[in-house]
């Protein structure tokens, strides 16, 4: 067995691009006591990207490699939650290991460079992650992240979700942009290098504005 967070940080270093969404309208409230109407409202960003069935990269030990379909990240009021779902049958808690790649100071040239983005904190979930995720903040040298936090992971049959808050990314204004990569890691063997990333490098980022 190797260290997970060691083997996460390890095929990190291996990497390379979706869809910009504008987001959402609040409308003013009447407030009570001022008779007048005052904007209260609930910050929300919203961020969403697809990727094709079928691209994920084959391992001779699966019969099913883990294949990102799509992936969504909603901001509500200083909380994040990320949305990681994968083609029905090529999800297995027990080989996936997922990593969320977060560039979130829309800066390319501050964090690790990792399939066009400038990725200031990772949150890695899955295979070796328990039923939490790893919140991961980048070390200041290649495939150095540190440990910030851990998070519950709620399992689906097709993927995972995971909810924390802004703050753990140093992040307040939730702005971001994020891509998302799947690895294999089967027992007592090496993690693999990327087997999927959603979106493709050769799209834009997913982008949570
Ligand atoms: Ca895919
Ligand atoms: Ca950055």
């Amino acid at each position: 067995m190797i260290d997970r967070s060691i083997a996460v940080t390890l095929v990190l270093s291996a990497l390379a691009v979706a869809c910009g969404h504008p987001r959402p309208q609040t409308a003013p409230v009447s407030h009570p006591l001022s008779g007048s109407a005052v904007t209260a409202a609930p910050h929300r960003l919203h961020g969403e990207a697809d990727d094709p069935a079928g691209d994920a990269t084959a391992d001779p030990r699966l019969a099913r490699s883990p294949d990102l379909v799509h992936a969504s990240v909603d901001v509500v009021d200083g909380q994040a939650h990320f949305v990681v779902r994968l083609v029905s049958g090529t999800f297995d808690r027990t080989t996936t290991l997922v990593i969320v790649n977060l560039d979130t100071d829309g800066n390319p040239s501050t964090g690790q460079a990792i399939a066009g983005l400038g990725v200031d904190y990772v949150i890695s979930l899955g295979d070796g992650q328990g039923d939490t995720a790893l919140i991961g903040r980048y070390g200041g040298s290649p495939a150095n992240f540190v440990s910030v936090d851990r998070v519950p992971v709620v399992f689906m049959a097709d993927g995972m979700d995971v909810s924390l808050p802004l703050a753990l990314l140093g992040n307040p204004s939730g702005r971001m942009t994020f891509r998302v990569m799947t690895f294999i890691h089967v027992p007592n063997t090496q993690t693999t290098g990327v087997i999927d990333v959603l979106p493709d490098v050769n799209r834009e980022p997913g982008r949570v504005e």
